[in-house]
């Protein structure tokens, strides 16, 4: 078995994408699954484009995407992914599409095929706060979430895949009081625990994880 991770770098006006640091980290074997890691662009179209090739000559089984939510308190599995970009701020070339569709012959949203609920399940088992999210917002983090799932949908109908959110790491909360951050270490945790999950379980659980607004 093969998993693709990919991270972003920094973006917004941060020195350190935790993704990128949590990702590089990860083992490169997690329960005989050899782990493939990938640096993308925090760029619209850019990231979708180094993910297709990579899907293309690694052809892995399961693919997982991590991207920063700067102000969640706990790292969140996504559950959907959604057919529109709608930039907060400019990505880092400078490009800030406003309501664009991602793929103008796509569905609406798509939904990670991955065992969201049991690997929230495992993280929480580990004492890793974790979390599942109903929403990849509007940024390039939706945007490449969405470019997984289509290439899933078109392509790839055998493949498995999804995203993960995580926290800021301490270093970049000691001049933004107000917001919560993990430590590096037990995101890196965390990720290697979920994966660990993904590995195992091919039909998900049946879990609480909903939320109420
Ligand atoms: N987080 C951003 C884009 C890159 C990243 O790490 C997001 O949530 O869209």
């Amino acid at each position: 078995m093969k998993v693709l991770v990919t991270g972003f770098d920094p973006f917004g006006g941060e020195k350190v994408n935790p993704a990128i640091e949590a990702v590089k980290r990860i083992k490169d074997k997690i329960a005989g699954a050899d782990i493939v890691k990938l640096e993308v662009p925090t760029v619209f179209n850019k990231s979708i484009k180094k993910l297709e090739e990579a899907l293309e000559k690694e052809r892995p089984d399961i693919t997982i995407c991590v991207g920063q939510a700067g102000g969640r308190n706990r790292i969140s599995v996504e559950r959907v992914a959604i057919n529109i970009s709608d930039g907060r701020i400019p990505d880092n070339e400078g490009y800030q599409p406003i309501d664009e569709p991602i793929f103008e012959d796509g569905d609406a949203a798509y939904f990670s095929n991955l065992p969201i609920k049991a690997m929230v399940k495992a993280m929480k088992e580990q004492n890793i706060p974790a979390e599942v999210s109903n929403t990849a917002g509007t940024y390039v983090c939706n945007h490449l979430m969405y470019g997984l799932l289509y290439n899933i949908h078109k392509k790839y109908p055998h493949m498995k895949g999804g995203f993960i959110h995580i926290p800021f790491l301490p270093e970049q909360v000691i001049d933004k009081p107000d917001r919560p951050s993990m430590s590096l270490d037990l995101i890196v945790k965390g990720l290697e625990v979920a994966i660990e999950a993904a590995l195992k379980y091919h039909e998900d659980i049946k879990e609480i994880g909903g939320e109420i607004h």
